[in-house]
């Protein structure tokens, strides 16, 4: 068998390329080692910004994915209790993100393509010669399978098998331990009236609506030192509490609970021979400014421009130049989620940083230019 681009991996990265690359009349064939409803039922990000919304529109597939989405709307930031909003869709120049949880966009991505594209449950996925890409893979029934492509996609994640394909010494890594944890729960308990971060001497907090009766929170711990499994749920509570200066917040049951432990890591370049790896196979960032899905979206976005210009006009100029425009954004955003952490963690840090971090955040509320600089970041960069 064989198509023009294998993408191997359906998470967001892997499910946008293979929708954007129909939209242009260039076959794909996406192979995933997960089964659909484990797919679909994987929970992370929420945030699509307005960069990745326009990706959507530009190739005709708004009303497929963004249909009926809310926007976003102001921020409320409490440092040590005290409120302070920020209209961040305003501040960008009326550009505002849409809340659309990762699984949705998933599970629509995945209704938006034909029978026959999406080949689930594909185990043992080996790439061989990637110069002339051959890849085999196994069905649930033990039989074996060659697939021949032109191009292959690496947008199996931070695990997968793509980036390891690359022969040694050819990639350089970047890898930065933040030495920052979060302890993550969802909870039934009322949303705020806006996405609410607390800045407390006790550390980091946060709590984001997911759905009218229902709440997800974030409190920040420091890993190694402190595991916040063995926290009773009280504490827990006790903690949002005084970090969110919200008194009222009622002691819910925790429905759902994870630990995050906030690192980065870049591998450069993202391509070799006909491979391009996309999204999180090459780059994670912490979830400070939620630009990890919206990375994988726009490097999904080049690739298909790219590979749809090669094969339509036989001209790879976009091909060529397709890992040193990913790897600009990859790192603008790198910076940006840097800052953001540490503007809003830092307050636990040294003396001296915790001055730097509050003048960070008052330069937002004092300097209208860098409120939209952070504005603009938080939409998304153009290119
Ligand atoms: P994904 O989503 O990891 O999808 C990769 C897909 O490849 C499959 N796969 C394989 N398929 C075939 N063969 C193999 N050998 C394979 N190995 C893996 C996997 O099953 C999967 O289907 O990568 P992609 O598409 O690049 O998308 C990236 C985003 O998912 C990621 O950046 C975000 O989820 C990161 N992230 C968040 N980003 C945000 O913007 N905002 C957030 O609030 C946010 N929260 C999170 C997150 C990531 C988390 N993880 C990974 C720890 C919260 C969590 C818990």
């Amino acid at each position: 068998e064989s198509t023009t681009v294998a993408i191997i991996g359906a998470g967001p990265a892997g499910l946008t390329l293979a929708n954007l690359l129909r939209r242009n009349g260039v076959d794909c064939v996406v192979l995933e080692v997960r089964s659909r409803a484990y797919v679909e039922n994987r929970q992370r990000a929420g945030i699509l910004d307005n960069h990745a919304a326009r990706i959507f529109t530009e190739f005709g597939l708004a009303d497929q994915v963004l249909a009926g989405a809310p926007v976003e709307t102001k921020l409320e930031i409490r440092y040590d209790g005290e409120p302070r909003f920020l209209d961040v869709p305003a501040l960008a120049g009326d550009r505002p993100s849409h809340l659309v949880p990762q699984q949705l966009l998933v599970r629509r991505l995945i209704a938006a393509l034909p029978e026959g594209v999406l080949r689930f449950e594909s185990l043992d996925i080996a790439l061989h010669d990637l110069d002339t890409p051959v890849i085999t893979y196994r069905d649930t029934d033990g039989v074996s399978h060659e697939l021949r492509c032109a191009y292959v996609a690496g947008c199996d994640g931070f695990h997968g098998i793509s980036r390891t394909s690359i022969p040694e010494g050819v990639l350089t890594e970047y890898t930065f331990d933040h030495g920052i944890g979060w302890y993550t729960m969802l909870a039934d308990a009322p949303a705020p009236r806006y996405p609410l971060m607390g800045i407390s001497p006790h550390g980091f907090a946060a709590q984001f609506a997911r759905g009218p009766q229902s709440s997800r929170f974030y409190l920040q711990y420091r890993p190694g030192e402190e595991d916040p499994r063995s926290w009773p749920d009280e504490y827990a509570w006790q903690q949002l509490r005084l970090r969110l200066g919200d008194n009222s917040l009622p002691t819910a049951t925790f429905t759902a609970r994870e630990i995050v432990e906030m690192r980065s890591y870049v591998a450069e370049p993202m391509t070799y021979a006909k491979l391009h790896l996309v999204g999180d196979a090459a780059h994670i960032i912490t979830p400070m400014g939620a630009k990890g899905m919206n990375l994988a979206l726009s490097d999904a976005a080049t690739l298909a421009r790219a590979i749809t210009t090669a094969v339509q006009n036989k001209d790879d100029s976009g091909l060529r130049a397709y890992s040193d425009v990913c790897l600009q954004r990859t790192w603008n955003y790198q910076e940006f989620s840097r800052w953001y952490t540490e503007m809003v963690h830092d307050i636990t840090a040294d003396p001296f940083r915790r001055k730097l971090a509050k003048a960070r955040l008052d330069r937002l509320f004092t300097s209208p230019p860098a409120a939209e600089a952070f504005a603009d970041l938080m939409a998304g960069t153009l290119t």
